[in-house]
């Protein structure tokens, strides 16, 4: 059966006619494939490195040639523009060959990431209908054809497997790229039509399917790298899974194409690996989750070699506290960046050269002109400027709906098309803060303890400022009397602290009595999410089971 564009297009929820005109009219959209950005590359700099990873570097010219061969196996295997393709592999060069390969076939590829399972995979491949797969044999200990296999037999429309590494019983990936394929032609695209569908970052559920657009994707690798002042002098370092929103494309792998600026992928993030690429290849720019800028910012107390090379490291995905972000502005760099973003879109960040405090203080200030942001509270009503709500938001690259997904959409969207964000946020109104967004929690992210409904975020903002806590996650455990109680779990610096002891510190801050933790539970670490923030549904279950 081939499916292709019509298919790709149905469950598909595109910009109104009267927004893409005026997004066109302010020289925002391209009109052109996503893709393009690479042709666009290899044109100036065809000589310069694009990719590299510990093992090989590409130039623009051999990344081009590469996709193109990849690009013309997959159509020569029946593939079909439109068709979706799982795209799951770790952090290295081909990882790019692959994601230009699968554009330039005018497929469209599902960008999953290394740490999804059965359960996520099985949800993506179900909701995208997709024919094709393409994983690594194995990575992380992790047997990734094991995990294919699961799936053909759950999926029968998966009709091929490709695998980079040892094929077991699949298709081999290298093997593919060395087909005689001449005289392959790239199909036109709707610019309009989605170029990839990114997932969800929720924590609730299964993640949802993103389709983001050639226009509105491009727009955002380009508006971004231009935010950050990225030119051929710079160097991107991929720490983050490749296929997370913030890597591929804020400013990230596709941003820093735009500009002639090579990405050096690693798919160990820890400080020693980190370190020692970025010092080899002067790494300038990097995104990291805040997990992540702890531990690296911990590790300049011993690491040998230091990251001086770094003029910009972004640090978003959850909420960061004045103290954290302090902490690695001393430690770790100057350059620390703050952002708020969404694989839905909307993209909020401090820019180089902003003050400090509003570096510290805030999640910064939308990346267009044309970003639409709304602050409302729990009727729908605008707040008065400067209070807390929740964000709705609306602009050149926010998606208009879930790909396939009636049911959330309903809930997800105003009638005029804003995202309701479910993050919690206040637009400043004072001073140098005025027009940056403070993110204050997510709207469900509370605990119901008895008649009262405290805000989780709250309250670890106030653990965290315990010298003795590192990490701290507020949860809802169930409750015979009070419905929820409330727990804490902690991962400690060194000597534990006992609940009493805790109570007396959050006295001292003025925390109110009903806000208090029932419990604390010390943890080892906290589980994370693919991407690497706190998974407090992961927390739930270990305290629960
Ligand atoms: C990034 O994207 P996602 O899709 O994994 O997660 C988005 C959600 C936001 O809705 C918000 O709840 C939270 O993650 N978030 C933040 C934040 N940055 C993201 N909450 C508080 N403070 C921040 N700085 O996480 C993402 C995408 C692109 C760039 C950076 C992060």
């Amino acid at each position: 059966m081939r499916t292709g564009f019509a298919d790709l297009t149905s469950g598909f929820v595109g910009f109104p006619p009267d927004r893409a005109a005026e997004y066109r009219r302010a020289g925002y959209w391209a009109d052109r494939p996503l893709d393009a950005i690479l042709d666009d590359a290899v044109e100036r700099w065809p000589d310069r490195p694009a990719v590299i990873d510990p093992n090989l570097t590409h130039t623009f010219a051999e990344l081009s040639a590469r996709a193109d061969r990849i690009a013309a196996a997959l159509a020569d295997r029946g593939l079909a523009a439109g068709d979706r393709v799982l795209l799951q592999l770790p952090n290295s060069c081909e990882f790019a060959v692959a994601l230009f390969g699968v554009l330039r076939a005018r497929l469209v590829p599902v960008m999953c990431l290394p740490g999804h399972r059965l359960a996520e995979l099985s949800h993506f491949a179900a909701t995208s209908g997709a024919v094709a797969m393409i994983v690594a044999d194995r990575f992380g200990g992790f047997d990734y054809r094991e995990l294919a296999q699961a799936l053909v037999a759950e999926h029968p429309a998966l009709r091929h497997v490709f695998v980079h590494g040892d094929p077991g019983p699949f298709e081999s990936w290298s093997e593919l790229a060395e087909l005689d394929v001449t005289g392959y032609q790239r199909a036109p695209v709707d610019p309009d039509h989605p170029a990839l569908l990114l997932v969800s970052g929720g924590t609730t559920g299964l993640p949802k399917l993103i389709p983001r657009t050639h226009n509105d994707y491009t727009y955002n690798a380009v508006a971004c790298a231009r935010a950050y002042q990225m030119t051929a002098d710079d160097v991107y370092l991929v720490a983050l899974p490749a296929g997370h929103n913030f890597p591929l494309a804020c400013p990230g792998l596709l941003g820093s194409m735009t500009v002639g600026a090579p990405t050096v992928f690693t798919a160990d993030s820890s400080p020693e690996a980190a370190f020692a690429l970025i010092d080899k290849h002067k790494v300038t720019i990097t995104g990291l989750v805040n997990a992540l800028a702890k531990v690296w910012t911990q590790a300049c107390e011993w690491e040998p070699v230091l990251p001086t090379s770094l003029r910009v490291v972004q640090v978003g995905g959850s909420r960061m506290t004045p103290e954290d972000a302090r902490y690695i502005l001393d430690e770790l760099t100057p350059g620390l960046s703050q952002i708020f973003g969404m694989a839905e879109g909307m993209l909020n960040f401090t820019r180089p050269g902003d003050p400090v405090d509003v570096v510290v203080h805030t999640q910064g200030r939308p990346m267009s002109p044309h970003d639409e942001m709304r602050v409302v509270d729990e009727n729908g009503d605008p707040v008065a400027p400067g209070a807390e709500g929740e964000l709705l938001v609306r602009g050149p690259y926010t998606l208009n709906g879930y790909y396939r997904a009636d049911e959330a959409n309903a809930r997800s969207f105003s009638p005029d098309g804003f995202y309701r964000t479910g993050d919690r946020v206040r637009i400043l109104t004072d001073g140098p803060r005025a027009g940056y967004v403070e993110v204050t929690g997510r709207i469900k992210d509370v605990i119901h303890r008895g008649g009262e409904t405290v805000s989780a975020s709250d309250l670890e903002e106030h653990l965290s400022a315990h010298p003795a806590i590192y990490a701290a996650a507020a949860v809802a455990l169930p409750d015979e009397f009070l419905g929820e109680k409330i727990c804490a779990a902690v991962v400690f610096n060194g000597t534990p602290i006992t609940l009493a002891e805790l109570h007396e510190f959050l006295d001292a801050r003025g925390v109110s009595a009903h806000c208090k933790p029932d419990v604390l539970a010390p943890l080892p670490s906290l589980p994370k999410t693919a991407v690497g923030k706190v998974d407090k549904k992961k927390v739930v279950a270990q305290l629960t089971n």
